[in-house]
Parts: structure tokens; sequence; C-alpha cells
């Protein structure tokens, strides 16, 4: 029982009346298995945080499926850190797998490619991780749960200001990679607007290993802080280098900050690191002390940021297909749009039908090699 029918964004779908079920809410009851995909960076560059994805999300579709009505099928696939590999996991849950919507991938760099895909393809896909500019507005299936990068900064460049009385700093930015790019654009902007001196200008490259250049000029100025936007692979040895060279000044960071791997490969080095985000620890947000103890007993280790973006991801799209009871692609693409408030760890957060997220920026520093709320 399948009716073909053609999306708004021009793709075939098909309807599966076994995806749709009766009730709504908590007494919806679907009779098929939802399938739905993930593509995460499991391996190479990236995997500091799709690691800690894929954990939160497992955890999440673990409690989904020991609820009533609706039993989902998890089928997750590793992008490898690269464009090419995102572009191929995502034709597979699109196609072969048929799934109903798809979270991921881990970095923006993918998502602009990937998430065209899923639009001319018409399967809702929802970021938990992907904060450059410009990516909701890629089609009416794309959505975040990401917090976006220009709302972190609009909140620790104001916060990092006050804590280090930071009048005069360097900005370093990764050219190569569009989440970096956005952000540096971003942490310009915000600077100007706080009247804030960029004395220092340089950029790199993500591979690059060898900073003594912009590190040099760095040296040359007496600067209060150091704004970083990279990714961890070029973060380790620059900052590790800037330390060596004798600059003291604290880091402010962008989202890949928010990672505890980050922050024990840059050890000393990262001690009054300032970095805005989504989640904290500490925060007494609905569920946020469940969410860490079931975390820490399933893996033994602590949760991330990245962990408990994931984690709500999988319960935002569970409330759109909860909301008319049906997991047909193109229901849950306008339900997840109608996200009005859903109360989650990273506290009350909201979708609109532009697919941007709203939610509430935490700001952190790093001290004795934790975060902790500013
Ligand atoms: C992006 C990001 C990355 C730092 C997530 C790991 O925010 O690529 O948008």
């Amino acid at each position: 029982a399948t009716a073909a029918c053609v999306s708004e964004s021009g793709a075939d779908t098909t309807a599966d009346s076994a995806l749709s079920g009766s009730g709504a809410g908590e007494e919806c009851k679907i009779d098929e298995t939802v399938k739905l995909g993930a593509v995460f960076s499991l391996t190479e560059a990236a995997a500091f945080a799709g690691e800690y994805q894929k954990e939160g999300l497992e955890l999440a579709i673990e409690e989904l499926n020991a609820a009533e009505g609706i039993e989902y099928e998890l089928v997750l696939e590793d992008d490898g850190s690269t464009v090419e590999g995102s572009t191929v996991a995502f034709e597979k849950l699109i196609n072969r797998d048929q799934v109903s919507a798809i979270i991921g991938p881990t970095l923006s760099n993918m998502a602009f490619s990937t998430y065209t895909d899923a639009q001319s393809a018409g399967v809702p896909a929802l970021g938990v991780s992907t904060t450059a500019e410009g990516i909701p507005e890629i089609g009416d299936y794309i959505f975040r749960a990401s917090l976006p990068e220009v709302s972190a900064l609009a909140a620790s460049i104001p916060a990092a200001k006050e804590t280090l009385d930071m009048k005069k700093v360097a900005v370093l930015h990764d050219s190569a990679d569009e989440f970096t790019v956005s952000a540096y654009r971003t942490i310009t902007d915000e600077l100007g607007e706080e009247g804030i001196e960029i004395a220092v200008d340089e950029s790199f490259g993500t591979d690059d290993t060898d900073f003594a250049a912009q590190l040099g000029k760095v040296l040359e100025e007496d600067v209060d802080a150091v704004i970083l936007s990279a990714l961890p692979k070029a973060t380790v040895p620059l900052v590790k280098q800037a330390r060596d060279l004798g600059i003291t000044a604290p880091i402010v960071g962008g989202n890949a900050f928010n990672s505890p791997v980050l922050i024990g490969a840059l050890g000393d080095a990262a001690e009054g690191l300032i970095v805005g985000g989504a989640w904290s620890a500490a925060s007494e947000t609905t569920g946020n002390a469940e969410f860490i103890a079931a975390y820490n007993a399933k893996y033994d280790r602590a949760p991330d940021q990245f962990a408990a973006q994931a984690y709500t991801g999988a319960y935002l799209i569970d409330q759109a297909i909860r909301a008319d009871c049906d997991a047909n692609r193109e229901s849950i693409k306008d339900n997840l749009g109608q996200i009005l408030e859903y109360d989650s760890v990273l506290g009350p957060i909201s979708i609109d039908e532009g697919g941007e997220v709203t939610q509430t920026p935490v700001v952190q520093i790093v001290r004795d090699g934790a975060f902790t709320l500013l």
C-alpha cells in the first residue's frame, strides 16, 4: 500500500502507509520498524566528535525503543572525515536503506554537499554538530539541533572580553574548512561590534603542522587572547608551539573546542581556554543528570557536548514522528519545523520552519583541565 507523490522539493517520495500509525504522541503506534540513518565521522580527523555522537545517539535509540509504540533501527555510517565518504554514506542511507530521516554529518564541511543531496532526494536531515552559517537555508528538508556558531560566539566573545579584559587580540583561522571560515567571519564581526582590536590576523590549512610564521606575528604583539578558529588536528600543534614560544595569552575557541579529547590533548596549554557551546555537564537542564548517569553507566566515560546533541537529535525526530504518528519522510519534514518547545538536556530547544534551532548558549572556561561554567 504505497502512494507515489511529489514533494515540495520536486523529488519523488513514496508514502508508505505501514510507516504511518494510529494515535498520536505517547499513544502513537507504528507497525513497521522505523529506520533512522546517521552519518558521523567515526574515523580520522573528526572522530574526536563522531565517537561521542555515536554513543549519544545509540543511548537515545535504546531509551526510545524501551518506550511503547515505535521500534527504531539505527543505520550508522562512517564518513571517514571526508566529503566523498559523507556523500557515499548519504547515498546509501537515502537509496539502499530508505531511511525515514538522517542525523549528521559531523562537520559543516561535509554538510554543504550532503544536505544538497538529502534535499533533492526529499529526505529530512537533522544536523547535531553542524554550526556554520547557511546550513538550514540549504532547503526545507534541512534542520539543525546544533547551536549555530553565530550564537555561540555572540555569547563567548563578550564573556571573554569581560573575563580577560580583552582589548587587543590575535585571530588565527583555518582557511580551508567551511566551518572554521564561517566562524572566522563571525569572530571578526563580533570583535568589531565589541570594539576589540585585531592586531594579528593569520590563516593556515586544515592539515598544517608548522605554525612558526603565524606565531611569529603573534609574538610581535602583546595580545590579551588568541582567538582560534580551527579543528583539533591543527589546534594541538598550534597551541603547543605557541606555548613553547612563550605565548601565554589564553585561547578563545570555536565549537571544536567543546571536546574533552581536545582539552586532554592540549593538557596545561588549555588552561584558561574560553568557549561557547550548546551544553554543559554542570547545567541543571531537564534530564541532564539522568543522561550523564546513563551515559557513564553504558560507556564508562562522561558524555561531551557532541554526545548530548546527538542524544537530543534522536528525541527531536521521535517528537516529530509522534506528532502525527507518521514516520514518512514528508511528515517528519513537516513536523521537525514545528518543534515549538522541547525541554532537552540542552535546555529548552525549538526548531523553526526554516530549520533553524533556538536555544540558550553556555560559555565555559577550562580550569584544572575541566570545563567550568563561566
Ligand atoms: C562544524 C562544527 C564542528 C566543530 C563539529 C565537530 O561545529 O563543522 O560545524
